[in-house]
């Protein structure tokens, strides 16, 4: 039983970020070095070739995202914790000037009516910890979960729903198989170490927290619906299914990796990864689950390619897996991602069946070019993104579709508030409701900010 989830009869609102993405000042106040900082420095890792470095300047600019989403009357904000801010090699001292900024922004979202959500890991390993082997070492687990229990008595006297892990998929096979996300590694089958380990840090994590007190510790997965296009052979798409989806619900679910899913990964059968007492660890360790969403994802057979189809760019991110085409149907968002709001329903409702957890749709949003933009009578001049507010309006339908059908649904989270720093692709992709000048910093809220402020004034 979850205490402070949110439980009110209408479904909580509320909007994300995550903390390489928006802080900015990477070099200030004892903050060490992450994977983020080292990776976005290749040559060609990011679309811009830029870094976080500035970002939004939410580091120095925390009160006014707070007035933001405030004023947006959102119940919830949903931030992330830079490990290296807070203990600056991953593991021995912690730097107090880093809990201290963590403080200012909870007690000024606090201060203003809104509750925060926190999520300790959002891809920012310490750079130290890679180097030693980053998450395909067993030690990762140990000191996230220290790491994770710093912060946890700092600030959850405040702060009382918190996930583990943001899309653990993306840290693993991203990361350590595609190599279009830090640490950039090109480790193949390699990557399921990463996912075994994220999965047991959680576990650690979880215990401790548990033993704590808290009893909202959850975890934040991109699954995904797998829709196989036809004629894709049955061991194909399972393949898929088994790499985004049950890799994390097999363990948290059932406490075991299933057979289609050794079939892929033979390396989650070996007892020296997968040792005794892992499995039961993190079996039953999430007390609410938290979904991202975006899109469906359509594996379809390599060739013939149907005209007008692409290649997905996370293709090498499913190691031992037949390969397969990932099929990209209309309408889709600058980021070439295909907007189906039915993926939505079908996701919360299956994942409610599966899990029996209350869930919460912890991301879900969508870039677009953002090239309208017009003076608005008493608002003055704003992007009008009329394609992000359909997007959100149908998605949050979706989730109230899937609520009304049973699912226990307890929030919807927008990503995100701010346009930011989206990973490989720099600055060149926006999904934030309220635009950014990356010039100036200013903050201009779009017409989806206002659709959305609309809806939560009711
Ligand atoms: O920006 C990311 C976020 O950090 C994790 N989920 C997907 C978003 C859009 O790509």
């Amino acid at each position: 039983m979850t205490l402070h989830l949110p439980s009110g009869p209408a479904l909580a609102l509320g909007a994300a970020s995550a903390s390489y993405q928006i802080e900015g000042a990477t070099a200030e106040d004892g903050r060490g070095v992450s994977i983020w900082d080292t990776f976005s420095l290749v040559p060609g890792a990011t679309k811009d070739g830029k870094d976080g470095s500035v970002a939004c300047d939410s580091y120095h600019r925390y009160q006014d995202d707070v007035d933001l989403v405030a004023d947006l009357g959102a119940d919830l904000y949903r931030f992330s914790v830079a490990w290296p801010r807070i203990i600056p090699t991953g593991v021995g001292s912690v730097e107090e000037r880093g809990l201290a900024y963590y403080d200012r922004l909870v007690d000024a979202l606090l201060a203003r009516g809104v509750t925060p959500t926190g999520t300790f890991y959002h891809w920012d390993l310490p750079q130290a910890l890679e180097d030693k082997g980053g998450w395909l070492d067993r030690d990762t687990a140990y000191a996230f979960a220290d790491y994770a229990m710093v912060v946890h008595e700092r600030l959850g006297d405040r702060v009382k729903v918190w996930a583990t892990h943001n899309e653990p998929w993306c840290a693993a096979y991203l990361g350590y198989a595609a190599a279009v996300h830090a640490p950039g590694r090109r480790e193949g089958g390699e990557a399921h170490r990463a996912a075994h380990h994220l999965l047991l840090g959680h576990g650690l994590a979880a215990e401790r927290l548990h033993a704590a007190g808290s009893q909202d510790v959850g975890i934040v997965l991109n699954l995904a619906p797998i829709w196989p296009e036809p004629g894709l052979p049955p061991e194909a798409a399972d393949g898929i299914d088994a790499i985004r989806n049950r890799v994390w619900l097999g363990p948290l679910v059932d406490g075991a990796y299933d057979a289609g899913l050794l079939r892929v990964a033979p390396v989650l059968a070996d007892p020296e990864l997968v040792r005794e007492g892992d499995l039961d660890l993190i079996r039953g360790s999430a007390d609410w689950m938290g979904v991202n969403y975006y899109t469906p994802v359509r594996p379809g057979p390599v060739e013939p390619t149907p005209a007008g189809d692409v290649r997905h760019p996370e293709t090498d991110a499913y190691p031992g897996a037949e390969p397969v085409t990932f099929v990209v149907r209309e309408p889709r968002t600058d980021i070439g991602w295909e907007v189906d709001a039915y993926g939505l329903e079908e996701l919360l409702l299956e994942t409610y069946k599966r899990t029996g957890l209350p869930l919460m749709v912890t991301e879900n949003g969508a870039a677009y070019a953002d090239d309208v933009v017009a003076d608005v009578p008493g608002v003055g001049r704003c992007v009008q993104d009329e394609d992000r507010r359909a997007y959100l309006e149908d998605h949050i339908a979706a989730t109230e579709r899937a609520r009304q059908a049973g699912a226990d649904i307890r929030g919807y989270i927008v990503w995100t508030l701010l346009d930011n720093f989206e990973w490989a692709e720099g600055y060149t992709k926006y999904f934030g409701i309220v635009h950014v000048d990356p010039q100036t910093q200013e903050r201009t809220p779009k017409a989806s900010y206002r659709w959305l402020q609309e809806r939560l004034r009711g």
